[in-house]
């Protein structure tokens, strides 16, 4: 597994792993096959969840179920914007901004870096933010998590796929996660592109807690076990309606609350 820490030995030039120590900060998705699940990787401190733009283009559903996901393990996620290179019309300007505003320090709270591959821009800021860290990249496939890992370092033999001509999608082009060393101990987990991330692991009860912003709101609500939904004096509705949680995020939050009682009823 990717980052996971083990007692090894070196025999005639072979390493053999003895024992593989506990777990910390893992990264777990719903295997898209039965119901157990995957982990992603382990011994993780952060999580970059890298998304485009565009080509593929921005989807608020991935990015709110990979933070909400990395929050339910209680892992720090950071924001990475790549391809900013292709990003030059005011269309493309505004849904930057937007998404500072949403996710962003003002916001969600969360770190935002936009970056180019292709240019280098921001890159260096973004390796300082990482440096000394064990930090896995999830994304959709053709974001362009290959292609960071390569930039920070150019000797890798690591497969950087092309995009899909007619949806602009990737090819899923990584196909096992693979433990890249950067300098000063900076360890890049790069891993295979992701359709969407699961979070139906988490129960319905817990998913306020994954939204960060509500925590200073939680427990202000007239009713104890509020859910933030439809109840009178809710602290968290309130709050996102003043603006002071973005009602993007609000709205995310509810529809994740839906989804989990449908499928919760679809159980019975
Ligand atoms: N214009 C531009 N293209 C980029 C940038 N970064 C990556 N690409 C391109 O995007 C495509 C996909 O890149 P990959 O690095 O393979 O993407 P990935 O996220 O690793 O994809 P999977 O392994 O399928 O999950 C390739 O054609 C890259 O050349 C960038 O900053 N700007
Ligand atoms: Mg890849
Ligand atoms: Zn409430």
């Amino acid at each position: 597994m990717p980052g996971d820490h083990a007692y090894a030995l070196n025999v005639d030039d072979q390493v053999l792993v003895e024992e593989i120590l506990p777990r910390s900060g893992i990264l777990q998705r719903p295997s898209p096959i039965g119901r157990s699940t995957q982990i992603i990787a382990a011994n993780v401190d952060r999580v970059l969840v890298m998304v485009s733009l565009k080509n593929p283009r921005f989807s608020d559903g991935f990015v709110n179920r990979a933070l909400v996901s990395a929050e339910w393990r209680k892992l720090p996620a950071t924001i990475v914007l790549n391809k900013m290179d292709l990003c030059t019309g005011d269309a493309d300007r505004g849904l930057k901004e937007r998404i500072l505003k949403v996710y962003g320090q003002d916001g969600a709270g969360y770190p935002v870096f936009p970056v180019s591959c292709e240019t280098g821009s921001g890159t260096d800021l973004l390796l300082q933010h990482i440096k000394g860290a064990t930090v896995v990249m999830t994304g959709p496939s053709g974001s362009g998590k290959t292609s960071l890992a390569r930039y920070y370092n150019p000797s890798l033999d690591l497969k950087i796929g092309g995009l899909n001509p007619k949806t602009s999608k990737g090819k899923h082009t990584t196909v096992s996660s693979r433990l890249v060393l950067l300098e000063e101990k900076t360890t890049l987990i790069d891993t295979p592109g992701l359709r969407m991330f699961s979070i139906e692991n988490i129960p319905g009860k817990e998913l306020q807690f994954c939204f960060p912003e509500f925590l200073p709101f939680i427990g202000k609500c007239r009713f104890r076990d509020c859910m933030h939904m439809s109840e009178p004096g809710c602290a968290v509705k309130s709050a996102s309606e003043k603006g002071t949680i973005h009602m993007d995020r609000y709205n995310a939050y509810r529809k994740f609350i839906e989804e989990s009682v449908s499928s919760n009823s679809g159980n019975r």
